[in-house]
């Protein structure tokens, strides 16, 4: 057994609070007890709750695997998700809709953040971690509460072995304490391939169309090049509004970070329920891949967001375009397959034990997704 001393790299948190940095684990010096120890210039295991600017601000950092090159081959990769995560579920939702469920396997996180290093009285870091759908329940990171895995949960990692996300990135030598799903994995190479999911989404979309195991699903493109720059445009409203928009809120830990946050968001829903007053789609009549950006969130916010993030001004269910439009992308072929609202809550719910630190789990409205929606009109 080898033990090494992390060293830090702090350099893009310099304005954490001390109670911040404690509470995250940031300052405890870390020694490494796994079987797969790193070498002495590991950066201090943390998760995005650590990322945090000096006015309180929640200040996301950049995912640095960013290879785009891959062998169009079946088999050779692997895509580690969360099905609670938006960014990670649409990766999955993009496999499926393009028929390549055989093409790249899958494998499904538990919901709750674990101690990645329990043995490691020094490593407080929580983060993704397997299990099989047999296995005892979980509680929270406090001991708190009881959490089972489901069927998605499946074998665990039945690729690698591995007993969580963090064991992965340190397979891959990966040093930079960031532990994030989704995983684009190289078999092969043993390597991450990419954990930025716009670009998992991208190469999922183009590269393997000969094998979709129909080819028509393959013929299925997330981003039809008469699109153009629409796609890209709207993403940079989506994006920091939207989709991180609701962390921006849920994250802050001053009252300006969060009510500028607050505002951009429900800005940004009403210029997209604007839109989606004219057109079925967000580009349009076809369902692309900033409908399936914007859906993911949009899934999560009545049951989570609202709650959970302090999203509270309004309820997607309140906006009738929006409303329909998420029935209507859950209905996609394809798309409703990687939606667990167990999943969602209750890794929202039961993660991050600073901001619920018994994981007491919310009952809330069941929405039906499936039923009937308006947005046929538009054809
Ligand atoms: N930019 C990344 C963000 C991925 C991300 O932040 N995933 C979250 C789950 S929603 C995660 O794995 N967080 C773990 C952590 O913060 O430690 C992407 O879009 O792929």
């Amino acid at each position: 057994m080898r033990a090494t001393y992390a060293v830090y790299n702090l350099s893009f948190l310099p304005h954490l609070s001390q109670s911040r940095l404690l509470y995250t684990g940031v300052l405890k010096p870390t020694r490494f007890n796994s079987s797969r120890s790193m070498s002495s210039k590991t950066t201090q295991a943390r998760t995005a709750l650590a990322e945090m600017a000096k006015d309180g601000a929640f200040a996301r950092v950049d995912s640095v695997h960013r290879s785009t090159t891959v062998e169009p081959v079946a088999g050779r990769y692997h895509l580690y998700v969360s099905v609670a995560c938006p960014w990670a579920c649409g990766a999955l939702q993009a496999i499926s809709i393009k028929g390549l469920n055989d093409v790249i396997s899958h494998s499904i996180t538990h919901p709750t953040w674990q101690r990645t290093r329990p043995d490691n009285p020094d490593d407080s870091h929580c983060g993704w971690v397997f299990r099989k759908a047999s296995d005892e329940p979980l509680s929270n990171s406090n001991s708190h509460g009881s959490f089972s895995g489901d069927e998605l949960c499946g074998s665990g990692d039945q690729i690698e072995g591995c007993s969580s996300i963090r064991d992965l990135y340190e397979l891959s030598e990966d040093t930079g304490g960031k532990y994030t799903t989704p995983v684009l994995w190289d078999k092969k190479l043993k390597k991450i391939v990419n954990n930025e999911s716009t670009e998992i989404l991208r190469i999922i979309n183009k590269d393997f169309n000969e094998l979709a195991n129909n080819k028509s699903l393959g013929l299925v493109d997330l981003y039809p090049e008469e699109l153009g720059e629409e796609g890209n445009r709207l993403n940079d409203i989506i994006y920091p509004n939207i989709n991180n928009g609701v962390y921006r809120c849920g994250f802050a830990s001053s009252q300006a970070a969060y009510e500028l946050a607050f505002k951009d968001l429900f800005d940004a829903l009403d210029q997209m329920e604007e839109l989606l007053s004219k057109q079925r789609y967000l580009c349009g009549s076809k369902f692309t891949w900033i409908d399936l950006r914007l859906f993911n969130t949009l899934i999560r916010f009545d049951e989570v967001y609202a709650v959970y993030f302090k999203c509270n001004k309004k309820l997607i269910r309140e906006y009738p375009n929006l409303f329909n439009y998420t029935k209507d992308c859950y209905q996609v072929k394809g798309m409703s397959g990687a939606i667990s609202m167990y999943h969602i809550k209750t890794h929202y719910y039961t993660s991050h034990v600073g901001l619920n630190q018994h994981s007491v789990v919310p009952l809330g409205n069941k929405i039906d997704y499936c039923s009937a929606h308006d947005r046929a009109r538009f054809e």
